[in-house]
């Protein structure tokens, strides 16, 4: 694959501009150079939004041991699930406008089975819980306090997920309450990840804390399946990250998938998606960011955002690289 180093890190702190963790060393490809990074199935494989080296460390570290696509990205979540830093995802996570930390995450395993949870509280380990949904349970989705009580009942830990740095960031936030998400500056560290074990068989998970400062109820597009996750394991999967409304709008990554089956690279359907979204958005895609990632069968990578700036990670033949996305808004 032709890549530049992207050396550049992301300078854009001067405007108050935080993203999914630094960019630095990170790599930088266009939308041509990623159509052409035709690898040969190299195996295994695992793909996440954002820069979350830890959490596909992780995933890759299952997937070398012989362990299949679901356990790596069950595992590779949970890493940023407990990580209280990280204010998108889990415990820490920012909370809605009435200072509650509600819970959205999915995962689906290579045989089409998915389990998801929607506002979930008090719990850290949603994807878990979402697993133990899809296993244990006779259905996919279970929401708010039945979900919790699910889990509970499954062994899982009670406690407060609205850590002080949290609660400070709301109570700044309260004071005035406004609310515009704004690009690539808050909500932005979803975790969607993807990936391909020895056995060429795909999985996927999807967890976040959401829009912060949503409304009390408001559940987004992570844990809908289809919308925030989907997987194919006879084609490929997708995930995505930003604005949950607006994937929703499209179920941007069953299209993905769709777009794949009919001969699409991954790259090639994410911009696609990213297209949709657009589309439909009139001039309100100025306003938001929505960013894919996707694979395929032969453990080829893409990723495609709406604005720049949106960083995804790789970790493949041993290596683990953050790529920075390429982008729709040149403007
Ligand atoms: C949501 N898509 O709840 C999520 C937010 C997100 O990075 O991706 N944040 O709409």
């Amino acid at each position: 694959m032709k890549r530049r180093k992207f050396i550049k890190n992301a300078s854009l702190s001067g405007l108050g501009i935080t993203i999914g963790g630094s960019l630095k060393g990170c790599v930088e490809t266009s939308s041509e150079e990623a159509n052409i990074n035709k690898s040969k199935a190299q195996l295994p494989l695992v793909v996440a939004t954002w820069n979350v080296q830890s959490a596909t460390a992780k995933a890759w570290e299952v997937l070398t041991k012989g362990g299949s696509a679901l356990d790596a990205v069950e595992h590779g979540c949970r890493l940023e699930e407990a990580n209280e830093n990280g204010q998108t995802v889990g415990k820490g996570g920012l909370p809605d406008r009435d200072g509650n930390v509600t819970l959205d995450a999915c995962i689906m395993n290579a045989e089409g089975n998915t389990g998801s949870v929607v506002y979930l509280q008090n719990i850290t380990h949603a994807v878990s819980v979402a697993r133990k949904v899809m296993e244990d349970t006779p259905h996919v989705m279970l929401a708010g306090k039945g979900a919790e009580k699910f889990a509970v009942t499954k062994g899982f830990k009670k406690e407060n997920l609205l850590t002080d740095a949290s609660k400070k960031a709301w109570k700044k936030w309260a004071k005035t309450s406004q609310y515009k998400p704004i690009i690539n500056i808050e909500n932005h560290d979803t975790i969607g990840m993807l990936a391909i074990d020895s056995n060429g068989d795909i999985s996927g998970a999807c967890t976040t804390s959401g829009l912060s400062y949503k409304m009390a109820g408001r559940v987004g597009d992570s844990p809908i399946i289809g919308s925030g996750l989907f997987i194919d394991n006879d084609i490929g999967g997708a995930t995505a990250t930003g604005m949950g409304e607006e994937v929703l709008k499209t179920v941007g990554s069953f299209l993905i998938v769709e777009l794949m089956r009919q001969g699409k690279t991954p790259q090639e359907a994410c911009e696609e998606a990213v297209r949709r979204v657009v589309k439909k958005s009139g001039d309100r895609f100025k306003d938001f960011q929505v960013g894919f990632i996707a694979i395929n069968k032969q453990a080829e990578t893409g990723a495609y955002c709406i604005h720049e700036w949106f960083n995804y990670n790789v970790y493949k033949q041993g290596e683990n690289n953050n790529y920075k996305s390429a982008y729709f808004n040149k403007a």
